[in-house]
């Protein structure tokens, strides 16, 4: 018996419905509002003290931390195996998937709140605002939270995230001529885990980042990601129209300052 605790929006819990997905496997679902402060709740901090989503259940056991979730579901449900055999080819799946937990999805936060949610999230009181972000463990991620819903596109912290993700695309592009998927000939761990990313930026009006013109083979790859029956049950079964929407007006709202900071 397999149990989700997750989110519609967030990335880390679209990444392991793209594998359970793509693995056929059925599972309950429990839905962390992380506006409302679900991932607060101390019946949830008891699963993930992190609190963060996702948090897997197996029989019982608790799994967080969205990669190792994925490579756990690889190893406990070995059906379509989403690890490449050949040893150098895993190294560049892991490189990906470290790359993703280490320099992009840090980043990640910042342009969601700095931008996605931030109109949404000033319609509440500054004291409301502070209660919530005291409400998270991490001091750093505190203060990251607190600049970028106080500042915006201009915050200090959005040039630099920006470019991480630029840096993401450019090595995209040059991965992808070597190969159709980021690890190789078939989809593996690696596309899982980075797909979410390059949807937020498309979400967040950002698509011209990665458009025909500008990173073909990366266009073209997210094509066929978008193309594959496990992204409509990972994503469009879940993300709903309204909050894409409300993403898509206000990135297209600071889309100068960001083209801008794209190039600095
Ligand atoms: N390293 C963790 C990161 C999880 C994470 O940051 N999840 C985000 C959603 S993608 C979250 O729950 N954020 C809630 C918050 O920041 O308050 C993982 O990969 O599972």
């Amino acid at each position: 018996m397999l149990e989700l605790h997750h989110n519609f929006a967030s990335t880390c819990s679209q990444k392991v419905r793209l594998v359970l997905a793509e693995k056929g496997l059925e599972y309950e679902s429990h839905m962390v509002d992380l506006i409302s402060g679900g991932q607060h709740d101390p019946e949830y901090v008891k699963l993930n003290p992190n609190h963060v989503v996702p948090t897997l259940v197996h029989d019982g056991r608790v799994m967080i931390e969205s990669t190792l979730i994925n490579e756990y579901l690889d190893d406990a449900f070995p059906q379509k195996a989403m690890r490449p055999s050949d040893p150098v080819r895993r190294h560049a799946m892991r490189m990906w998937t470290k790359r993703i937990d280490d320099r992009v999805h840090p980043m990640a936060g910042v342009i969601t709140f700095g931008i996605g949610t931030r109109p949404l999230l000033l319609q509440r009181s500054a004291e409301e605002i502070a209660a919530s972000i005291a409400q998270m463990p991490s001091a750093a991620k505190r203060a990251q939270r607190k600049s970028v819903i106080d500042h915006g596109v201009k915050a200090p912290e959005m040039g630099p995230a920006v470019r991480a993700f630029v840096a993401m695309l450019d090595d995209m592009e040059a991965s992808l001529a070597d190969a159709p998927w980021l690890a190789g000939d078939a989809l593996s761990l690696a596309d899982a885990c980075v797909f979410p990313y390059v949807l937020r930026l498309d979400h967040l009006s950002m698509a011209p980042l990665f458009g025909a013109e500008a990173r073909p083979r990366v266009a073209d790859w997210y094509a066929r990601i978008q193309a594959l029956p496990s992204y409509e049950a990972a994503v469009t079964a879940f993300v709903p129209d309204y909050m894409v929407e409300m993403f898509r007006k206000n990135g297209a709202e600071v889309w100068g300052d960001v083209k801008k900071l794209a190039t600095a």
